[in-house]
């Protein structure tokens, strides 16, 4: 293995980090300060692929010009009403997400668990208004291994200890199922109690688990059978990501409840959003749920361009072909070390096997030192998710760096 050294600057950052912030990270040692499409520079001028594209909020690129320039004009203009009044952004945004998506009606929010917690409190309401589960007993089912956030009730369900061990006393009300069972899916949703269930239609933070084909239109299907809420966690997956608008498209299921988030604004700020009809979010009256940020007229004017990009740009399209092209070529890489490469569109990850259990950290540091940045998760997988404005010869160079690095491993 290779001794990398980091420059004084370098080391600056790391340690006023290490002072003066909280320890809830362990990044990659490498200070960013600039990023322009799929490229990020850091504090010593060094240029970068971005393989992670914060964690897919960059879809379409670092400082998106259309995008940064509808920040910076509607924000020497309006930013924050609250939603004591109108803002005439609000409407517009709202109107232009529901027929994009082809939803009833739309609730704005901030980060992507806010989205998350807003559609359990949706479909607890609706269970009780509509499918008539007896007073607080309503039960949402989760799958093993899901990833929606860090609020108290999100990591209730949350079987990483990691993200809830010692975080306790937890939200009860969940059903926690393997993913990709069908039949665990179909007995959980006997109980009369269920009004929904929660998943993602490709797990990312487990690894870029794909489910078998067919996964989600079955359980679909037996969500409608069952009259339980399907609840889409597209805050990863969605908005062109793994080839398709959103990933359920790959199967032509529509969620009863969209959750999305991260690429809602190219990365600018934090939008998250739920979309549903009106029969499941006309239940929440006024005072009943918001957010002092949601719906602000800087989030919607940014929304509006960042929908409007993904399409414009063709970023579905190219996601999609990047991605197999990527798949493709890190076949022919053959290395010994990569035991498993899978994914969908440009949300795909690579399994290390390797003797020495560090050996995607060092694979990461290696490429870091190599002109490409991507971040383990889980040990021994590597994500690779660059900006969905990827070339050809892009994924090409990117490969060959991803070849060159893997011989830090013989
Ligand atoms: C971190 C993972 C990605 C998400 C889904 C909700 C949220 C996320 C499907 C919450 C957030 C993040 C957060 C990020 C790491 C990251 C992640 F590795 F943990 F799983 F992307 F793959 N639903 N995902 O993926 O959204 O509240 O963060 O806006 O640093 O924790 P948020």
């Amino acid at each position: 293995m290779l001794i990398h050294t980091l420059s004084e600057k370098t080391q600056y950052y790391l340690e006023l980090e290490e002072n003066f912030g909280a320890h809830n990270y362990h990044p990659l040692p490498v200070v960013l300060e600039k990023g322009k499409g799929v490229f990020v520079w850091d504090v010593d001028g060094k240029k970068y692929y971005d393989f992670l594209s914060g964690y897919s909020a960059v879809n379409q690129g670092h400082c998106h010009p259309r995008i940064v320039n509808k920040l910076i004009e509607q924000a020497q203009k309006l930013t924050l009403t609250s939603r004591a009044f109108y803002n005439n952004l609000l409407g517009e945004y709202e109107k232009f997400a529901t027929e994009y998506f082809g939803y009833g009606k739309l609730l704005p929010m901030n980060t992507g668990v806010e989205a998350v917690e807003t559609a359990l409190k949706l479909c607890r309401r609706w269970g009780y208004e509509k499918k008539g589960i007896k007073d607080n007993e309503a039960k949402i089912i989760v799958c093993e291994n899901n990833f929606h956030g860090r609020t108290t009730t999100v990591i209730s369900f949350s079987t990483d200890p990691q993200s809830n061990k010692k975080f306790g006393p937890y939200t009860p009300g969940f059903i926690v199922i393997p993913y990709n069972d069908i039949n665990a899916l179909q007995k959980a949703l006997e109980d009369k109690a269920v009004a929904g269930f929660l998943v993602e239609p490709i797990q990312g933070e487990a690894g870029v688990c794909v489910p078998d084909e067919g996964y989600l239109s079955k359980a679909k299907q037996l969500c409608e059978a069952y009259n339980v809420l399907f609840i889409g966690d597209e805050i990863q997956t969605g908005l062109c990501r793994t080839g398709r608008m959103l990933a359920c498209d790959h199967e032509n299921v529509r969620p009863d409840i969209l959750v999305l988030g991260k690429a809602l604004s190219g990365g600018t700020l934090p939008v998250s959003a739920v979309l549903a009809d009106d029969e499941i979010m006309l239940n929440i009256k006024p005072g009943e749920h918001g957010s002092t940020y949601g719906g602000n007229p800087l989030a919607c004017a940014v929304a509006i361009e960042s929908l409007k990009v993904l399409k414009e740009e063709n970023m579905m399209q190219n996601a999609e072909a990047m991605g197999i092209l990527l798949r493709e070529e890190l076949q022919k890489v053959d290395s010994r070390f990569i035991s498993i490469i899978r994914g969908k569109g440009l949300l795909n990850a690579i399994v290390i096997d390797h003797a020495n259990k560090d050996a995607a950290w060092e694979l990461c540091l290696e490429l870091k030192e190599n002109g490409l940045l991507a971040k383990p998760t889980h040990g021994d997988k590597i994500r690779f998710a660059p900006p969905l404005i990827i070339t050809k010869d892009q994924i090409l160079e990117c490969v060959d760096i991803i070849a060159d690095s893997l011989k830090c491993l013989e």
